[in-house]
């Protein structure tokens, strides 16, 4: 797959702000929010696309959930609630072909999304 800027927060290349950082996960927040708590969380080693996942990624795909929940847990937002969001494709309105899954909170969400 072709590298993107999300490569290079993983590397401390370009700056980030990180609120999350373990073996396999990287949490950041995201340059143009759209709630008041917008953080991506991505798999240090990148998957283009969820329609690029395959069976071999299926433990590294749960650790990217569970580290937003574990995230959202610890930081109070699980009370309220929270949207998680994976974005794929054209159609799906991906920009970045480096798996991430938005965690939104902080504000009511709306349904059906944009
Ligand atoms: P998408 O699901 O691929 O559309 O989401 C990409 C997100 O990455 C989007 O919300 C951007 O604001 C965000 N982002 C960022 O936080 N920092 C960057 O350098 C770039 C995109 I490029």
């Amino acid at each position: 797959m072709t590298e993107t800027i999300f490569a290079k927060i993983v590397r401390r290349e370009i700056p980030a702000d990180i609120v999350f950082d373990d073996d396999d996960v990287l949490g950041f927040r995201d340059l143009n929010p759209q709630a008041p708590v917008h953080v991506l969380f991505i798999p240090k080693r990148p998957i283009a696309t969820l329609d690029d996942a395959q069976a071999g990624d299926a433990e590294l795909l749960g650790k990217l959930l569970l580290a937003a929940a574990s995230y959202a847990r610890e930081q109070g937002f699980s009370k309220e609630g929270y949207r998680t969001v994976i974005n794929t494709h054209t159609h799906g309105g991906q920009t970045v072909f480096h798996i991430h899954v938005h965690l939104l909170a902080g504000r009511q969400m709306h349904w059906p999304p944009g």
